[in-house]
């Protein structure tokens, strides 16, 4: 659904019924993704009458020699974007799976039952759905990992098997559960769960407020000058404990006496409820857990704030504190929408309401909660956004016009253009300061305009896609409707927010912490703050780091634009932060030539937008000794075997390059994406003209993976976000190979 300004509250509410149907409807009739998806696109296939005319892919041995490689792959792109082009959705996006994380969908449904809401959102199809995902999830040896691929931990296991209880099932008729308990009970029981699984627990009234460190709503009330003030966090973080200290503050809590509360606090301890060292429990966490240890000074801080809460709870400070959280909840929610920064702070921002007696609030965020549900083959989930709409219509746009086939397929890129077109932000949100936010006029974000949070490299992906579609206008290769062109006032308001996100100061990074680009806001405070780090899950999540893709995509962005239009006021501008842009790429370039990469697998990821941010600011191969060393390394890691290159999700976790292997862990595996993203690094670097023989190879590797009907296989899975949770991006499979073999077909 389109964002409309002017809607009515009857329009929106007449789109919230309807966006609650589609949903219920796709999955009252399909129970798998792929026959959805089929469905639901088939029409309009017909109704575009394109009937596939390309044969399928040749067996394996065919692609062995150079000249079958180059038929082949033309023949792959016509495939590749005729499959691709039929899973769009009417508005113009490609819908996809954005699953992964597994400690989300038990927040939703812990909440439903606080609220007693379960009738409304959690129908019986949906638990059965939702049932088919948790269990589909279960690792061999009964845990529940913090993803979908990840080896088992407390966090996954204990709230997967409190959102089974929720759901229904029971401890003695259920192998799942029981297998699950044990393996709970081996490891210590649910004390052992990390913060934010012990938070959620006390919610649902089966642990005591005061095993929990303290998450004190006062921190609000600090000045802004104070180095560790909520307001300098990265927003995900900033967003998450908002709600939490709200709902700590006020020690919200299920009605007493509900019986699945009173059954998990037999089930989930390794001893009597009543006899737990609570104050002990405050600082246990499972081995399998602990990816951030807390240093010692949390251990005294956390201490020390213990001792103070009970005072402070009853204090009216507590009261002004809570009210003072409570505007910036409800803020967060009126400005998203009701579709919130993330599938965390929605669930607690929802609580927050609830607990405030705001009924009102609550409606308005009940209908929204479908944003981020998504059934596919494993069952129904909630995804780690409310989707990643933008960004994969941007990077699709891109991968399309480097097959060279825009002209055969308009009315796609046409689509496309215009939900870029849609999703651009077109105002700052209100009250800035107050809220601690960045403008976002003329930004892109990562999924909708509803949701509306600007991001550095959403919105440098976003304008590049929108040249592009100019580009392509120009060439007279495609023609979009004129609605949808998009005025040089409102690309240049896109340059003026990449070119805000640029840090000036430098917060202790050496030797280059100015001149990057972080996330969604500017960095605004030292790598010292995350000593205060409390999720022992997660890493880096403190500050908004500056990033190798978002300075990358930033400096690739304005570069764009500036040659298109070298007149305009702002490019004086964009020549400045290109050259800063360029020596922080530099300064964070690894000893071997990598960079590592934070949102996606992962050396691989980061070197493809080390390479292109620093070609973008006019280094070349011959000139520039950085962009030699990332060849290199490039090369150094395709793998013999496949001729394609694979990283495990290891390399996130352990900052090191770790090689995919099959089942067994010897044989190689070459994953599509990383095979793509090093080909299209290794091309701008011209690596076709000094040895072609590596990228042939690589380009044979996904020719054999293409299946007969132009799509790839899924396979691993690629993002990642604070180093150690994975999350599924199911476009990419479809847009990076069409994307690496369009440049290998036109350059060669
Ligand atoms: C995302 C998704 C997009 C991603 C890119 C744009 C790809 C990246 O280049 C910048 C960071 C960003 C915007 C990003 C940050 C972290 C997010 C929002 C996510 C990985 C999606 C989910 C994740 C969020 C933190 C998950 C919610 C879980 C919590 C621990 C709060």
């Amino acid at each position: 659904w389109a964002f409309d300004p002017n809607a009515s509250e009857k329009d929106i509410e007449k789109q919230n019924q309807r966006r609650k149907e589609f949903r219920e409807n796709r999955f009252v009739q399909k129970h798998s993704k792929d026959a959805l998806m089929r469905d639901a696109f088939d029409a309009r296939r017909v109704e575009r009458k394109r009937e596939r005319k390309t044969t399928p892919p040749s067996a394996d041995g065919a692609v062995a020699d150079e000249f079958a490689v180059e038929k082949e792959t033309k023949r792959a792109l016509k495939a590749g974007v005729e499959y691709y082009q039929g899973q769009q959705h009417p508005d113009g996006h490609w819908p996809s799976d954005y699953g992964g994380p597994m400690f989300l969908m038990p927040g939703l449904i812990i909440a439903m039952k606080i609220m007693k809401k379960e009738k409304e959102m959690l129908p019986a199809h949906v638990k059965v759905e939702m049932k088919r995902y948790l269990e589909n999830h279960v690792n061999e040896d009964g845990g529940v990992g913090l993803h979908i691929e990840g080896h088992s931990t407390m966090f996954g296991s204990v709230l997967t098997y409190v959102a089974l209880r929720c759901l229904g099932e029971e401890l003695e008729s259920s192998e799942t559960l029981r297998k699950m308990q044990e393996w709970i009970k081996v490891r210590g029981g649910a004390t052992k769960t990390p913060s934010w699984g012990k938070f959620w627990l006390a919610m649902l009234g089966c642990y005591e407020w005061k095993g929990l460190n303290p998450i004190p709503p006062e921190c609000w009330l600090l000045p802004y000058w104070f180095p560790a003030h909520p307001g300098r966090y990265w927003c995900h973080c900033r967003m998450v404990y908002l709600p939490m200290s709200y709902l700590y503050g006020k020690r919200a809590q299920i009605e007493a006496g509900n019986p699945v509360s009173e059954a998990l606090k037999l089930e989930l301890y390794c001893q009597e409820y009543d006899t737990i060292n609570w104050n002990k429990a405050r600082n246990e966490c499972a081995n399998e857990d602990l990816y951030y240890p807390h240093p010692m000074l949390q251990d005294v801080l956390w201490g020390t704030l213990s001792k103070v809460e009970p005072i402070l709870l009853r204090s009216p400070l507590r009261k002004w504190a809570n009210r003072e959280a409570l505007k910036h909840v409800v803020y967060e929610d009126e400005n998203t929408r009701y579709v919130d920064i993330g599938p965390v702070n929605k669930v607690f921002n929802c609580l927050c309401r609830y607990f405030s007696g705001d009924a009102e609030g609550v409606e308005k965020h009940m209908p929204r909660f479908w944003d981020y549900l998504w059934v596919a083959e494993d069952g129904m989930k909630m995804q780690g956004y409310n989707g990643s709409q933008l960004w994969d219509c941007a990077f699709a746009v891109q991968a399309i016009e480097a097959t060279g086939l825009a002209k055969n397929f308009n009315e796609c890129l046409r689509d496309a253009a215009k939900y870029i077109d849609d999703s651009q932000v077109r105002d700052d949100a209100p009250e800035l300061k107050k809220y601690y936010r960045h403008i976002s006029k003329g930004a892109w974000p990562f999924s909708t305009r509803d949701h509306g949070w600007p991001i550095s490299d959403c919105s440098s992906e976003g304008l590049k896609a929108a040249l592009s579609v100019m580009d392509m206008e120009d060439q007279g290769l495609i023609k979009i409707d004129p609605k949808n062109k998009i005025a040089v006032d409102r690309l240049a308001d896109c340059v003026n927010v990449i070119l805000s996100y640029q840090n000036t100061q430098r917060f202790g990074f050496k030797p280059q912490g100015s001149g990057g680009w972080a996330t969604y806001e500017n960095t605004r405070a030292g790598k010292w703050v995350e000593i205060l780090n409390p999720a022992e899950t997660f890493g880096d999540i403190m500050i908004d780091y500056p990033y190798v893709e978002c300075s990358s995509a930033s400096i690739q962005a304005i570069s764009k634009f500036a040659k298109r239009f070298p007149d305009h006021p702002i490019v004086p501008r964009i020549e400045k932060a290109r050259k800063s842009g360029r020596n922080f790429l530099k300064s964070i370039q690894k000893e071997d030539g990598s960079w590592y990469g934070s949102w996606a697998i992962c050396f691989t990821y980061g070197t493809w937008f080390g390479v292109l941010g620093l070609i973008a600011t006019g280094s070349t191969y011959d000139t520039c000794p950085h962009l030699r060393k990332a060849v290199q390394f490039l090369l150094s890691k395709q793998q013999e075997t496949t001729g394609g290159w694979g990283e495990s999700y290891l390399s996130c976790e352990k900052k090191v390059y770790h090689q995919l292997y099959e089942k067994d862990g010897k044989t190689e595996f070459a994953h599509c994406v990383n095979t793509s993203w090093a080909m299209l690094a290794l091309l701008a670097t011209g690596q076709e003209k000094r040895d072609a023989a590596p990228l042939r190879k690589a380009a044979a590797c996904l020719l054999k993976k293409q299946l007969p009907d132009g799509d790839w296989p899924q396979e691993n899975i690629m993002g990642v976000f604070n180093n150690n949770c994975m999350i599924t991006y199911a476009n990419y499979k479809n847009i990076f190979p069409l994307w690496a073999l369009g440049k290998f077909a036109t350059k060669e």
